[in-house]
């Protein structure tokens, strides 16, 4: 009986299967408003089941879209017809996710008959669960697991505590709120240990850690994590029902207590950018608010996403700058700065409504309103080659670079306590 339960699943999982055969991922550059309306319209024929990397906001950031095999003669008639200037980002998508899953099985399987660890490599979320309890296990004095609930299906929602001593304000860290930027939960992983092995080594780490707490919430959304791995590479929402419709998941960076359900998200439950059926209705999303509510003394909340290559601080709700705006953009460049001093990588920073596009019900516009000034969200690498993509050969770097923006922010919660 259990085997053909078991034959029935895989069957069942095998066919759910989301396979992108002759897909591409085209970018476009918009190079005028009358462009962008027309890329925006392009957006609104949902029977086209395009899916916008990256949204029609600014001219001067380029679009990339994910097009499925059947919508892309037409496609690409509109935008000759139209004179856009467009190049193909991706040009199999379905080999580019094919060669990482076989890049990713066969390094798991070195590390299992090795017992090392490559943080330069992507994993399954049980292996990245693995290697947490690895660090915790080498850095027991000042790491420790908090699990703040479950999500939707089921799995321990778990946070990495770095402490030093009882009743420190702390800083919240959380990577990978969308499923498919893998190089997100990538970094905080190696974020983890390198915080941990810093302490005691590194004079300002060490003085930090012995004023706050650190949580780190290394895979935010862990039911759309494990979908990426075994059904759809490109999901980004929750893995919630919704209730009426055929469609799965919200997005949990749209289903925040902040200007919920204004301009800059989606009622319809088959958008990526769905807000949700209310503020908090993801259980994901609920459990860290809760989590911040009743620790009382978060006194920096920073998110990490990809692609893009931006610092981003409020609002996304509103176009009013956030009363702390002279303060959060000197922080932010600092930190940028700090980063394109390692390799080079440049930056943008800046609010995220200027920056990219009005969004609703973000995570950080939440933090900020409820009085947690340091609230900042990164956008890492790339910029236009490979998106969520990313090569694991670019993990490391990423990783590098990053912590030293981290870094800048942690030093000026610490040294300018609020
Ligand atoms: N970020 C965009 C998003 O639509 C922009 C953003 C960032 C909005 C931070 C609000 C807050 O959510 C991503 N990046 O999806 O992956
Ligand atoms: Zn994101």
């Amino acid at each position: 009986m259990k085997l053909l339960l078991l034959l029935t699943a895989l069957v069942a999982g095998v066919l759910s299967k989301k396979t992108f055969i002759g897909e591409q991922v085209l970018r476009i550059k918009a190079n005028s408003n009358e462009q962008l309306s027309l890329l925006q319209d392009l957006q609104s024929f949902t029977h086209l089941q395009l899916d916008f990397w990256t949204e029609p906001a600014k001219s001067d950031i380029p679009v990339d879209i994910r097009v499925p095999f059947t919508s892309l003669q037409f496609v690409k008639a509109y935008l000759e017809y139209n004179n856009f200037d467009y190049s193909i980002m991706i040009e199999n998508l379905q080999q580019v996710i094919n060669t990482e899953k076989e890049e990713l099985e066969s390094n798991e399987r070195k590390e299992r008959n090795s017992g090392s660890f490559d943080f330069g490599a992507y994993h399954t979320l049980d292996t990245i669960n693995y290697a947490i309890d690895l660090i915790i296990a080498d850095y027991s004095s000042i790491v420790s697991k908090q699990q703040i609930g479950n999500s939707y299906e089921g799995r321990p929602l778990n946070v990495l505590k770095f402490s030093t001593g009882a009743n420190h304000p702390g800083v919240w860290i959380d990577a990978g709120i969308h499923s498919r930027e893998w190089v997100t939960q990538a970094t905080a992983l190696w974020t983890a240990r390198k915080l941990a092995s810093d302490y005691g080594k590194d004079a300002s780490i060490t003085s930090l850690l012995d004023n706050y707490d650190v949580f780190l919430m290394v895979v935010t959304n862990p039911d759309g994590y494990v979908y990426t791995h075994t059904t759809n590479r490109m999901w980004r929402k929750t893995r919630s029902i919704n209730k009426g419709s055929a469609c799965e998941g919200a997005d949990p960076n749209r289903n925040w207590d902040a200007g919920f359900g204004g301009p800059g998200a989606d009622s319809n439950p088959c958008s990526e950018t769905y807000h949700g059926s209310s503020a908090e209705s993801e259980v994901e999303v609920k459990s860290i608010a809760n989590f911040i509510r009743s620790h009382g003394k978060i006194k920096g909340f920073i998110t990490i996403h990809s692609y893009s290559q931006f610092l981003l601080f409020p609002y996304g709700y509103k176009r009013t700058l956030p009363a702390d705006y002279a303060e959060l953009n000197k922080v932010g460049n600092a930190a940028a700065s700090a980063l394109t001093s390692l390799y080079g990588t440049q930056y943008k920073v800046g609010t995220i409504v200027s920056t990219i596009y009005q969004a609703s019900g973000g995570s950080i516009d939440w933090s900020y309103d409820i009085g947690i000034k340091y609230s900042f969200a990164f956008e890492l690498r790339d910029q236009r080659r490979y998106g969520f993509l990313l090569p694991a050969s670019q993990i490391l770097p990423t990783a590098q670079e990053t912590y030293l923006a981290l870094k800048k922010i942690l030093e000026h919660i610490r040294d300018n306590p609020y």
